[in-house]
């Protein structure tokens, strides 16, 4: 194992296992026959010499009993899948051990594995089309687990490591398969299982993963994962070959919708990692020792946000073109990134004449370089665009693409000025970022069991007294409240106080019911954070908020607290959902979520709020109708709220709205319009609230607009300052369930336009990285046109690499 790049951490390590202390330099043994785990203090630098070490002569390693233990692993496990056809024998807890893997190193333990994730009834690749009653938790104490061949997830799967002392998944020498993990393993006649654009819900966070065992000149691969909203993989290290001629990759993406992904490390390979997929944010990702990095082999747009790029060949090479010589990668925005010690920092195709014409578009801002050949080099001659440096020196901003400020299009390749970024926004001139919790160094006994708490999670039961007792009294106890896998109804509003964090298991339901929630006149919030004028920090993550039944004034989530600067609330893999389940109903919602005038300073890191277009339980995934009238509003005056992999789809009158406010960070957000919409359009069926909704009568004035006119915005920035948007993939595939207003060529769209802003308020509202589909106007500045699709057709969608809104 080689861990050098860790000097100055804890190193986990196991029983006999061999690894490079950072100081030394040198393999050295670890005899330790009494304990299971130790760890070595890096920065102790006590090892001096190499050499077979036994207990004894250990200085530097202690015995951390209770430190490498995760509450997760000892807690009660009374998770339960409400809707799952037989819920009383249904697991959704299991540990590898008790499946019989032993993680001893030696042990081939693929089968083992395999039986844990198969369990029960699930939803295999090839025999299901996707389910929400099938989710599982497959926990993989500290140890190394040898396999032999691919450990094969199933839909709605969570792999879990401890993250206090990471498990290593090591592939033996013959491997065989498509990924130490392949979650979506290619089925006979060479398709990939569940419609990679319908893989929601699952997540693999915490391990190890090793192919160095395999030769360096077969293929390896480390994680296989098409994948949508919704999803996510954290802090996973990827042990590639880094020998001459490696043909070993970590991660390796070629379809789907995504979603999110952070702190990944990779070290070696011929790829780092292979990303394919129309949208996705990825943040904290390094790489060393790779030729090269990140090989984008196609994309519609691609978020980057602190990449870390180290003695590679090439950082980025998106210079990927079809046989017909066109363009395949349609743009990417990269920023707060650096290369050190890399021959070519972003390796691209696109010149003036591309095919199509903004195919390849390239944002960089605030990125740093230090011994770096080129910074970008136009692949098929090799000539630089952007000369590198020996020494060190920054990229403020440079762009490839058409730019519109705010009228175009501009065709530029080159330096231009950055985005004026508000320091409130900021932590160390970067974009402020925060990972999810793991609590990984608190006991099980902080943590609050809802079920512990009485509340049933079953699906029928009014949980919501349950519920509000065990959430108040975290919070007054400091205690972490622990949502135990289940659907758990409320009939009224949940209340989280200040203070209050919240985790869940294999995302628990919080679903809405009842006439409380259904008029349409006097919304209510089902979960409410904070009352207005509160202020204090809320963590929350891997939750699912939801609705059963009509609920046409249900605000699933209404943000009122207020954080102090530069400690802001959190909210990470929590999700809301409208319909599309079993156990759903035939329902609706108000607003999926609405962060008010007096809440600031909110971070929200992969959060999908979904109003449902198919059914994912119905074999036939047949597509539904179901309404909900707004996505995402954002009125907080004060602001600071960050937008890190976000994703809002198929409201009525709007998805993303900024609206009385200021310094937003959004990278990457994605929407869809609802696939019914001309019919009805989106004036109806919620009644309009003028005081917040853009008005359709005066953008698409009934007596002279086209049907298609009033339509969902994708995204609608009033009266606000400080827009900044990284990366936006905003679509209208349909109109009346018919594609052909967004295929290729099309003559009539889907709609008239996208984004909307007003002139006479809004200020540094910037957007890099626009891509748009079925829109025929992807920008109005009130009831003006700046943007036309056909002049900037992309791979699919039509682009734009730089927009601001003054010139
Ligand atoms: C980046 O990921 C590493 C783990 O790989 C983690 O320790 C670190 O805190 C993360 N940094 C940020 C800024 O998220
Ligand atoms: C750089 O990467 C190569 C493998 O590509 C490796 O052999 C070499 O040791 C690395 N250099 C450093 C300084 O880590
Ligand atoms: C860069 O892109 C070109 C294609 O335009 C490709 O031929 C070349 O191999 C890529 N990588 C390097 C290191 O030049
Ligand atoms: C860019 O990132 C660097 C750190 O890599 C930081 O020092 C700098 O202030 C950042 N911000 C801007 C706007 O340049
Ligand atoms: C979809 O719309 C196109 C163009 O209007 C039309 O030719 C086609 O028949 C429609 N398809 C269906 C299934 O209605
Ligand atoms: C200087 C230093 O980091 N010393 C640490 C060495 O390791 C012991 C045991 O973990 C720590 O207590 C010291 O602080």
């Amino acid at each position: 194992m080689r861990f050098a790049s860790f000097a100055g951490l804890v190193l986990p390590f196991a029983l006999g296992e061999k690894l490079v202390i950072p100081a030394v330099e040198e393999a050295v043994s670890l005899q330790l026959a009494e304990f299971d785990r130790y760890y070595v203090d890096a920065a102790n630098k006590t090892l001096d010499s190499p050499g077979t070490l036994s207990f004894n002569d250990a200085r530097g390693i202690e015995q951390r009993t209770t430190g490498s233990s995760y509450w997760y692993e000892t807690i009660a496990h009374q998770g339960i899948s409400a809707f799952n056809d037989d819920p009383t024998t249904y697991k959704v807890y299991r540990n590898v051990k008790d499946y019989g893997a032993k993680g001893d190193g030696k042990t081939d333990d693929t089968i083992a594995i395999q039986s844990a994730i198969g369990d029960g009834n699930r939803c295999a690749p090839g025999t299901c089309a996707s389910t929400s009653t099938t989710n599982a938790v497959v926990y993989f104490p500290a140890g190394t687990y040898l396999v032999s061949s691919s450990i094969v997830s199933y839909y709605a799967t969570h792999l879990v490591g401890n993250p206090n002392s990471l498990p290593i998944l090591k592939a033996t020498a013959d491997f065989s398969g498509f990924g130490v993990i392949d979650g979506a393993q290619y089925q006979p006649g060479g398709s990939l299982p569940w419609i990679a654009t319908n893989i929601f819900w699952r997540q693999i966070k915490n391990f190890i993963i090793d192919t160095t065992a395999i030769p360096a000149t077969n293929a390896a691969t480390g994680i296989h994962w098409p994948t949508s909203q919704a999803t996510s993989l954290q802090n996973i290290v990827f042990q590639l070959s880094s020998d001459a001629g490696t043909q070993h990759q970590g991660l390796f993406i070629e379809d789907g919708s995504g979603g999110f992904m952070n702190d990944l490390v990779f070290y070696g390979g011929l790829y780092g990692a292979v990303f394919g997929n129309q949208q996705f944010t990825v943040r904290n990702l390094t790489f060393y020792d790779a030729v090269t990095a990140i090989s984008q082999i196609w994309n519609w747009g691609w978020t980057f946000q602190g990449i870390s790029i180290n003695n590679c060949t090439v950082g980025l090479d998106m210079a990927t073109r079809d046989a017909s010589n066109k363009e395949v990668v349609g743009s990417a925005t990269f920023f707060d990134s650096s290369f050190t010690d890399t021959k070519i920092a972003f390796n691209v195709s696109r010149n003036s004449d591309s095919s199509p014409r903004t195919g390849g578009s390239l944002a960089i801002e605030n990125v740093s370089l230090k011994n770096v050949g080129t910074a970008v080099q136009y692949g098929p001659t090799q000539a630089a665009l952007l000369a590198g440096t020996t020494a060190s020196s920054t990229i403020d901003s440079w762009v490839s693409g058409q730019v519109y400020h705010p009228n175009g299009p501009n065709k530029v390749a080159g330096a231009q000025t950055p985005f004026t970024r508000p320091t409130s926004l900021l932590s160390n001139g970067k974009y402020y970022q925060r990972s999810k919790p793991s609590y990984a160094d608190l006991p099980s006994s902080s943590f609050s069991s809802v079920r512990d708490g009485g509340a049933k999670g079953d699906g029928k039961t009014d949980d919501t007294a349950a519920l509000q007792i065990v959430i108040t009294a975290a919070a007054a106890l400091g205690k972490v409240v622990y949502f135990d896998a289940g659907t758990y109804i409320v009939t009224s509003t949940l209340f989280i106080p200040a203070g209050s964090k919240i985790v869940g298991e294999a995302y628990p339901a919080i679903m809405s019911s009842g006439s409380f929630f259904n008029d349409v006149n006097s919304p209510k919030p089902v979960v409410q954070v904070g009352n207005s004028g509160d202020s204090g920090v809320v963590e929350w993550s891997d939750t699912v908020v939801s609705t059963r039944g009509a609920q046409a004034g249900a605000i699933l989530i209404q943000w009122n607290l207020a954080s102090p600067s530069g400690s802001p609330s959190g909210l990470w893999d929590v999700h809301t959902r409208i319909g599309g389940t079993i156990g759903s109903g035939l329902t609706s919602g108000h607003t999926s979520m609405h962060i008010t005038t007096s809440a600031n300073n909110v971070y929200l890191e992969n959060v999908w709020l979904w109003n449902a277009d198919h059914d994912v339980d119905d074999a036939q995934l047949r597509q539904i109708t179901v309404y909900s009238g707004r996505g995402l509003l954002v009125e907080s005056k004060v602001g600071n709220i960050w937008l890190v992999g976000t994703s809002v789809e198929h409201h009525v009158r709007y998805q993303y709205q900024f609206r009385n406010t200021q310094n937003i960070y959004a990278g990457q957000i994605q929407t869809e319009t609802p696939y019914y919409q001309p019919n009805p359009s989106a004036r109806s069926p919620y009644p309009l609230i003028s005081a917040s909704d853009p008005n359709f009568d005066v953008s698409c004035p009934k007596a002279t607009a086209a049907p298609n006119c009033a339509e969902a915005w994708g995204l609608a920035v009033q009266a606000s300052k400080n827009v900044l948007v990284y990366g936006a993939g905003l679509y209208s595939f349909f109109s009346n369930y018919n594609t052909s207003c967004s295929a290729a060529g099309a003559s009539t769209l889907c709609q008239q336009g996208m984004v909307l802003y007003d002139a006479a308020s809004t200020t540094n509202f910037r957007i890099y990285g626009l891509n748009t589909v079925g829109a025929y106007g992807m920008i109005y500045r009130d009831t003006v046109r700046l943007a036309t699709y056909d002049y900037n057709i992309n791979v699919f969608p039509s682009s734009i690499i730089s927009f601001d809104n003054a010139a």
